[in-house]
């Protein structure tokens, strides 16, 4: 029989491109969304993709009744992935408590339910912001590198999440849980039937360049050309979204199989940095469209540079960030141009 497994914000990005990855993978799945920041026709996007369509509750899970109203429905959910919860930084800063909220309130409702309902596995969406800015001699960052004062609230809601689980399990809760550190998921479904929708004005990178050229923004500035980088401008590791959707496959697996009261930590990126401008010249090169850009100040808050060191993440779990760079951004600007011709944008 299939394994049934919760997926939290599964009309998000990467919950999404995760719920193909684990239909296709032969697991059910079960998506919760209050559709903040999503919209409900991803869900055909799915099933034109797998041929199925994920059961869906449209519920905030800082509603614990509802929460657990989801459980009674659903009795053979065996694992869940947690990826709902808000995440602009900017707007973090602003509405402080609405992160705390949204955030911390969904995953203490999680925890709490999962033992009641015999959930064992928990995969937990984190960030490799609880790194903060790492010391050059310290890239790429290892999962023992130390972890600094987180620079948002946004940022200090996944810190404070990943000490919640690692508190809850170390109570001998009878359950255990992966904590994946993405790295800077970009790109979109090879079929474009999926992909990333920001709401507004995007204030990630790949959104904002796809959008620059098609012309929906005027021009891209990039922010700050002073660093302390070969180019001058910052470094990430941007990892293809469907390759990261096979790590949760890959970490969901290997959850449920751990004993109890286990908790492992994940890098998930490529291992490599490129540059912004070295985005900006791939994606020309790759997609043949100019894209109109200029330097700009540096943004406030920024990292200089971040890659991951994800040899745990390739040895242990048995994955590996395989879509070279090119592709990814082909995939992007595919996405952008299916938003077009459907009229979204
Ligand atoms: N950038 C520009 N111009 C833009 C947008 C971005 O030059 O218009 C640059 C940024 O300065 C940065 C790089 O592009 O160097 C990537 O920026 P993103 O905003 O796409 O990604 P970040 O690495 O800044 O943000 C990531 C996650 C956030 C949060 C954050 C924590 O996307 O959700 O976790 O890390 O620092």
């Amino acid at each position: 029989m299939k394994q049934t497994i919760l997926v939290t914000g599964g009309t998000g990005f990467i919950g999404s491109h995760t719920t193909v990855e684990l239909i296709e993978s032969g697991y059910q799945v079960v998506i919760i969304d209050n559709l903040s920041n999503s919209k409900i026709e991803v869900l055909d996007g799915i099933e034109k993709i797998t041929g199925v369509r994920p059961a869906f509750e449209q519920i905030d899970l800082t509603d614990y009744q509802a929460t657990e109203n989801v459980f009674k429905k659903y009795p053979a959910i065996e694992g869940i992935i947690h990826f709902a919860a808000s995440k602009a930084v900017g707007e973090s800063v602003q509405k402080p408590l609405l992160y705390y909220r949204n955030n911390i309130v969904s995953l203490v409702n999680l925890l709490e339910l999962m033992p009641k309902y015999n959930v064992k596995g928990l995969i937990f969406s984190s960030s490799c912001t609880v790194y903060g800015q790492p010391k050059p001699e310290n890239l790429p960052v290892t999962e023992t590198a130390p972890h600094q004062k987180a620079m948002s609230p946004y940022g200090n809601t996944k810190e404070i999440n990943e000490q919640i689980i690692y508190d809850y399990i170390h109570s001998n809760a009878p359950i255990k849980s992966i904590v994946l550190r993405y790295f800077n998921p970009i790109g979109a479904h090879p079929s474009a039937l999926i992909g990333e929708l920001p709401n507004g004005v995007p204030n990630n990178l790949i959104p904002f360049v796809t959008q620059t050229a098609m012309g929906i923004r005027k021009e891209l500035t990039v922010f700050g050309n002073d660093y302390n980088t070969p180019d001058g401008t910052c470094i990430r590791d941007y990892i293809y979204v469907v390759d990261l959707a096979k790590a949760h496959v890959a970490a969901m697996t290997r959850v449920l199989d751990m004993d109890a009261d286990r908790l492992e930590y994940f890098n998930i990126g490529t291992g490599k940095g490129n540059s912004t401008k070295e985005i900006i010249e791939t994606f020309e090169r790759a997609t043949g469209v100019k894209l109109n850009w200029k330097f700009g100040p540096r943004r406030e808050g920024d990292i200089e540079k971040i890659w991951g060191d994800c040899t745990k993440a390739n040895t242990v779990l048995g994955w590996k960030a395989e879509t070279p760079l090119e592709d990814v951004l082909r995939s992007a600007w595919k996405w952008q141009e299916k938003l077009r011709a459907d009229g979204v944008m």
